[in-house]
């Protein structure tokens, strides 16, 4: 068992992961994280978050002793790193200090003919003018003395582990030429193609990607409210447009949530120059909480000393994470509503900064429920338990995934987004 140790910073949603597929394919693997709740966490064996096949990934590692988790960064052949990047919107620039302080980590440790590879997702030109400075000494320079990389994942929550085998990847490297020894790593698991190119332009081709399907889910969501004016069905519009070959429409739904399409997009600013359509792609997709309270009101006459019961907070079906999520959008808008009520519930979300309650006491009384997240759970509600707690029977099913005609039959007013009233 040669190959090179590799020693992974930041074990959050992607850091983990890319642990525990390393350590399964051989490789002695060390997890850093500076913060010693997640570390002690892990070390039971507890993944603080829902995702399929994790578990057994970190019981393998640990069981096994591929994947170890410490407490101090000692010398690796290869350093990953994972860690956040969050935006502030007040001053409209990526907090690139996590990014910062990993990097001096490693450069602690850093020896001649080590790899370094970032992995977060950053404005383009961070590995190159940020990451590269702080790594390089007197003795050591990037493409020379050491291979300096940016790779990043690409991988969809709630699939990560099959994402990260199956889709394709790029390397960035900083330096001319293919950066070999990354992508002989990343080849020990990554069934898909791996594409070579600078590191600036990987960065690039990461936060456009985010951004474009941002863009198509905001084109979707104006058309859904364009349909409304029109009266007609947007659901059977847009299916009917992406018969055509070159025309791939997204679905409209409630906003996007979740910590990179809401996000990422705005790494693309520079100095203060708008990306226009991209900034309003955003602007609409957040404007879809103010179209669900609309439909609220338009059967309610309005919200206002209303109870509303909202089901899902998680950012999308499936997963039970709330970043951004569509719900506390909508819950944070009908507070601007004199005496508007709203219980929410999920089915999946352990805890969540607002409180959660069951199902039952979320509809007992409520005046609307509005169905927020597309958890497979809602798909299977059934009207009638819920309607006979209610105060009044009205559904505003924002994604379309509950059978309109057996809850108008159960006495309910429906309202969707998409699809003709
Ligand atoms: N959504 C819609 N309509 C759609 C699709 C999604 O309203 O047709 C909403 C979802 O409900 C959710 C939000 O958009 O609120 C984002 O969900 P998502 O499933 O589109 O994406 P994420 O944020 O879970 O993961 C994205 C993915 N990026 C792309 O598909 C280009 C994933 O591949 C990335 O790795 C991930 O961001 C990331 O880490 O950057």
């Amino acid at each position: 068992m040669n190959e090179p140790t590799i020693c992974i910073h930041g074990l959050g949603y992607i850091g983990l992961p890319t642990a525990l597929m390393f350590a399964a394919h051989d490789y002695e693997t060390r997890g850093y994280d500076t913060d010693p709740d997640v570390r002690e966490t892990l070390a039971t064996g507890t993944v603080p978050y829902d995702e399929p096949e994790l578990d057994r990934y970190l019981a393998q590692g640990l069981n096994s002793g591929q994947f170890k988790i410490v407490d101090e960064v000692a010398p690796a052949d290869c350093h990953i790193i994972c860690v956040p990047t969050p935006y502030q919107e007040e001053e409209q620039k990526t907090d690139l200090r996590y990014v910062e302080s990993a990097a001096e980590t490693v450069r602690s440790v850093l020896r001649k003919n080590d790899t370094v590879v970032l992995e977060s997702t950053v404005p383009p030109g961070t590995t190159s003018n940020v990451l590269r400075p702080i790594l390089e000494g007197r003795e050591l320079t990037a493409g020379e003395s050491f291979t300096l990389a940016y790779s990043p994942e690409t991988v969809l929550p709630g699939k990560i582990m099959t994402e990260l085998r199956e889709n394709d990847r790029i390397v960035g490297n900083i330096s001319d030429g293919p950066a070999a020894e990354v992508v002989a790593l990343y080849e020990s698991f990554v069934e898909g193609t791996i594409r070579t190119t600078d590191a600036t332009t990987a960065e690039f081709v990461k936060l456009i990607q985010n951004a474009f399907r941002d863009t198509n889910i905001a084109f979707a969501n104006e058309t859904a409210k364009l349909a409304h004016e029109f009266g007609i069905d947007s659901r059977e519009a847009i299916e009917l447009a992406n018969k055509h070959p070159r025309v791939d429409i997204l679905s409209p739904g409630p906003g996007v949530g979740g910590h990179c399409l809401p996000i990422d997009p705005l790494f693309l600013r520079r100095d203060n120059h708008a990306t226009t359509l991209i900034e309003a792609a955003r602007e609409v997709n957040d404007g879809m909480a103010a179209f669900v309270v609309e439909l609220l009101n338009s059967v309610l006459g309005t919200v206002e000393d209303h109870r509303i019961a909202i089901f899902g907070v998680a950012y999308k079906g499936g997963v039970d994470d709330t970043r951004h999520s569509p719900s506390l959008a909508l819950v944070e808008r009908l507070t601007d509503y004199k005496n508007a009520d709203t219980a929410v519930h999920d089915p999946v979300v352990k805890s969540a900064r607002i409180p959660l309650v069951t199902q039952k006491e979320a509809v007992t009384d409520a005046d609307a429920l509005v169905v927020v997240t597309d958890h497979p759970q809602f798909e299977r509600l059934e009207p009638e338990p819920i309607g006979e707690k209610m105060a009044q029977r009205v559904l505003i099913d924002t994604r379309a995934i509950l059978d309109r005609k057996r809850w108008q039959d159960a006495g309910f007013e429906v309202r969707r987004i998409w699809w003709r009233e």
